[in-house]
């Protein structure tokens, strides 16, 4: 495990399908943290880094590369970030972020490469203290705003990734919640935030578990 004062931040991280309410409720997340203290919201990919910025190349197709390629570099991406995650939770900044490694396998796992082979370049990344999985009905996400023109943005794929999102591998030793993402806004938020401040509570009362690297 990661070095860590006696009181850190937590980390908590929103994961689902393209439009399940993940950056909506991230962000409302974020805010609720801060009136308790200092929050970082990030999101993955960030595509502001070197390694961003190919990735984006890569969404938006302007560029092409093998599925082995882009996995790792979606990887490299959340390594670039991981010494600062580890470093704003030591410092007792709660981390909030929209999309982690269990994306990162799930959309490459969905395009036919190896489960445990996408895994392996993630093990070992802090591990979140809690990971929301928002959840939508193929219906439900139907009714909401058409898809961007991005690569993955389309119902194979979508239903894809769904099936893949459901391998008890990705969970192993994750603090993993499904959460009903097609209810209202606010109530989604609701539960999530009485979630986090059980998580909060908990860690108090029993001192902070140091941070543990993901899959090991
Ligand atoms: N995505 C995201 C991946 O394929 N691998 C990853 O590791 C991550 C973090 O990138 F289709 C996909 C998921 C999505 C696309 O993400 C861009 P946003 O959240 O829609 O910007
Ligand atoms: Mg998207």
């Amino acid at each position: 495990s990661w070095p860590t004062t006696a009181s850190r931040g937590m980390f908590f991280v929103f994961e689902g399908l393209d439009r399940s309410g993940k950056s909506t409720q991230s962000k409302l997340l974020a805010k609720h943290l801060e009136t308790v203290g200092p929050v970082k919201w990030m999101c993955f990919p960030n595509r502001e880094t070197a390694t961003g910025m190919l990735i984006d190349l890569y969404l938006r197709k302007k560029i092409d590369l093998p599925d082995e390629a882009i996995h790792l570099l979606f990887s490299a991406n959340r390594w670039e970030a991981s010494r600062m995650i580890v470093d704003e939770l030591g410092r007792g900044t709660h981390v909030v972020c929209d999309r982690y490694a269990f994306s990162g396998v799930a959309y490459s796992a969905a395009k036919g490469l190896d489960f445990e082979w996408c895994r392996a370049p993630d093990v070992g990344l802090p591990t979140p203290d809690g990971v929301f999985y928002l959840h939508v009905t193929p219906s439900e996400g139907a009714k909401r705003s058409a898809f961007g023109d991005e690569r993955y943005e389309n119902t194979a794929m979508q239903t894809r990734v769904r099936e893949e999102f459901k391998r008890p591998a990705l969970k192993e030793r994750v603090a993993w919640r499904d959460v009903d993402g097609s209810r209202e806004v606010g109530v989604i938020h609701d539960e999530i935030k009485a979630t986090v401040d059980a998580i909060r509570l908990a860690e108090q009362e029993n001192g902070h578990r140091p941070i543990a690297r993901l899959w090991v």
